[in-house]
C-alpha cells in the first residue's frame, strides 16, 4: 500500500504490537469508532505486522461500493472462520467454484416468494414467545431473541426445531457457536509466537466445539433424510450437486449467520423502544391500523412502514455486523492519495459511517426512526447506510432478517409495554457481532 498523502494514525505506535496496546479484543469496534471521530473519514492502524485502513466517510464509501473497482475482501477475521465454515457462502473466496454453485442453489430460498412461504412459520414461532412473555416475568432479552431467531431459521430453513422455548437458556449449539466465533476473533489478536504457546487449551476446546457443531448439523440432515422433499434451504441443497462437506458449511453458515445478527438487532430495537415509549405508541398505532386484531398477514409486513424505520434505525446505530472489507480489483487510487495495488484492501467501518453527523445531523447518535422518513432519505448520500454490506456479496439474508424483524416487533409491541430496569444504561458487547449486555425488560400486557 502506498500513501501519497500521509494518513492520520493513532499517536502511540509500538513495534510488534503496533497500535494495539491497551485495547481489549472485546472493544475493537468501539475503539475503531472513537478513532474515526478523532482522526476523520480515513485513517490507518498497525495491528501486529498488518496495516489496516479504516474508512468511515460517505464519499470514500461511495467509491468502495463501485463493483467495477472493488470487491468483497475475505478479511483476516473471516479467514479465521474457515476452519469452521470453509467455502460456505460467507467465507468463500470470490473465485471459489462452490460460491457460484451455492448462489444457483440458494438464491431461490431468499426470494419474495420464499418469504411468503416462511411467513406462517415465523408467526407461529413468535406466538410461542408471546405465550412465554404472557406470564409477565422479566425477560433476558438477548437470550429470548436468540431463542426466537434460532428457532425461526431452524424451522423455516431446515424444518428442524431446537426446542428453544422449552429450555432455560438457548440451545447448546448457540454456546458452541459463540465460543468458536470468539476463538476465531481472539486468534487474530494473539501475538504470533507467545500466542501459539498459551493458546493450546483454547485450541482443544475449539476443536471440540467444531466437532459438536458438525454433529448438530448431521442430526439436522438425518432428521430430514437424504432425499427429503419440500422447498426449504435444506431441501434445495440436498437435491443439488453441492457436496456433503460444502452443505455442512452452508448449514452452519445459515444457522449461525441467520440468527445471531438478527437476535442482536431485535434486542437493540427493544431496548430503544423501552426508552422511547412515544415511538412505541406510534408504532403500535400503525400495527393496529394495518393488521387489525388477527395475526399479521404476509402482505401486512410491507405496509408497516414505521416499524420498518425502527428496524433501520436500530441497524444504523448498532450495525450488528459493524464493518466489511473491500479489495481493489486492479491497481487504483482511493480518494486523493491512497494507492492500492490489486488485491489490497480497506475496511468500511459502518458503525462510524452510519453516525457521521455530516450526514445524519446533530442528532446522529440519537435513536430517531424519522432519520428514515422518506424526505430525509432523499436528502442523504446513498451509501451512508450499509448494514447488510454491498454489491454481489451483500447479505443474502437481508429480506429474511427484515421480514422477521418487522413481524416480530409488530407482534411484540402490539401486545406489551416494555419496562426497563431502573437506571440501566446500554452497554455494547462485541462477540464478532455487536449485542447489548445486561439488557432485561419486563413485558406488561397493554
Ligand atoms: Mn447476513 C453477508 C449483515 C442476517 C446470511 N450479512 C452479510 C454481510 C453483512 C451482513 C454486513 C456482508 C459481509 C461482507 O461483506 O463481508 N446479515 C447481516 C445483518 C443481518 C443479517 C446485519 C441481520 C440483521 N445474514 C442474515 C440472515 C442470513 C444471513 C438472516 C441467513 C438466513 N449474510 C448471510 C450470508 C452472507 C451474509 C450467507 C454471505 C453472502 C455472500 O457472501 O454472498
Amino acid at each position: 500500500m502506498d500513501v501519497a498523502v500521509p494518513l492520520p494514525h493513532p499517536r502511540w505506535r509500538l513495534p510488534v504490537l503496533g497500535d494495539l496496546l491497551g485495547v481489549s479484543p472485546d472493544h475493537q469496534i468501539e475503539h475503531a469508532v472513537r478513532l474515526a471521530r478523532q482522526l476523520g473519514p480515513i485513517y490507518v492502524r498497525k495491528i501486529f505486522n498488518q496495516t489496516v485502513v479504516f474508512v468511515s466517510g460517505p464519499g470514500l464509501a461511495a467509491e468502495l461500493v463501485d463493483e467495477k473497482r472493488f470487491a468483497k475482501h475475505v478479511a483476516p477475521t473471516i479467514v479465521a472462520l474457515r476452519p469452521l465454515i470453509g467455502d460456505g457462502l460467507f467465507t468463500a473466496y470470490n473465485d471459489e467454484p462452490n460460491l457460484h454453485a451455492a448462489y444457483q442453489v440458494l438464491t431461490p430460498a431468499f426470494s419474495q416468494a420464499a418469504m411468503r412461504g416462511y411467513h406462517a412459520t415465523m408467526v407461529q414461532v413468535i406466538r410461542e414467545l408471546l405465550d412465554r412473555w404472557d406470564a409477565g416475568a422479566e425477560s433476558d432479552v438477548v437470550s429470548d431473541m436468540t431463542k426466537l431467531t434460532l428457532e425461526i431459521i431452524g424451522r423455516t430453513g431446515f424444518g428442524y426445531s431446537f426446542d428453544s422455548f422449552d429450555r432455560p437458556t438457548p440451545h447448546p449449539f448457540v454456546a458452541a457457536m459463540i465460543r468458536s466465533l470468539v476463538y476465531a476473533q481472539r486468534s487474530m489478536f494473539r501475538p504470533p509466537v507467545i500466542g501459539r504457546l498459551t493458546g493450546w487449551r483454547a485450541d482443544r476446546r475449539n476443536r471440540a466445539d467444531i466437532a459438536y457443531l458438525n454433529a448438530v448439523v448431521d442430526e439436522v440432515v438425518r432428521t430430514r433424510g437424504r432425499d427429503g422433499d419440500g422447498d426449504d434451504m435444506l431441501a434445495l441443497m440436498l437435491r443439488s450437486p453441492l457436496d456433503e462437506v460444502n452443505i455442512r458449511h452452508q448449514i452452519i453458515t445459515f444457522l449461525a449467520g441467520g440468527h445471531e445478527t438478527t437476535a442482536s438487532m431485535l434486542s437493540f430495537a427493544l431496548h430503544s423502544l423501552s426508552t422511547h415509549p412515544d415511538v412505541l405508541a406510534r408504532a403500535r398505532a400503525e400495527v393496529d391500523a394495518v393488521c387489525g386484531a388477527g395475526d399479521p398477514a404476509f402482505e401486512h409486513v410491507g405496509k408497516l412502514r414505521y416499524v420498518r424505520r425502527i428496524v433501520d434505525e436500530s441497524l444504523r446505530l448498532w450495525p450488528t455486523a459493524p464493518a466489511f472489507a473491500r479489495e481493489a480489483r486492479a491497481d487504483t487510487t482511493l480518494g486523493d492519495g491512497l494507492r492500492l495495488r490489486r488485491g489490497e484492501w480497506v475496511l468500511v467501518l459502518t458503525a462510524a459511517l452510519q453516525r457521521d453527523p455530516g450526514v445524519w445531523g446533530v442528532d446522529a447518535d440519537e435513536f430517531n426512526p424519522d432519520h428514515f422518513a422518506p424526505e430525509a432519505a432523499k436528502r442523504r448520500p446513498k451509501h451512508a447506510f450499509m448494514p447488510f454490506g454491498t454489491g454481489m456479496r451483500a447479505c443474502i439474508g437481508r429480506q429474511f432478517a427484515v421480514h422477521e424483524g418487522v413481524l416480530a416487533l409488530a407482534m411484540l409491541i402490539r401486545r406489551y409495554d416494555l419496562r426497563p430496569r431502573p437506571g440501566y444504561r446500554l452497554r455494547v458487547r462485541e462477540l464478532l457481532t455487536l449485542k447489548p449486555e445486561g439488557l432485561f425488560l419486563t413485558p406488561e400486557r397493554r
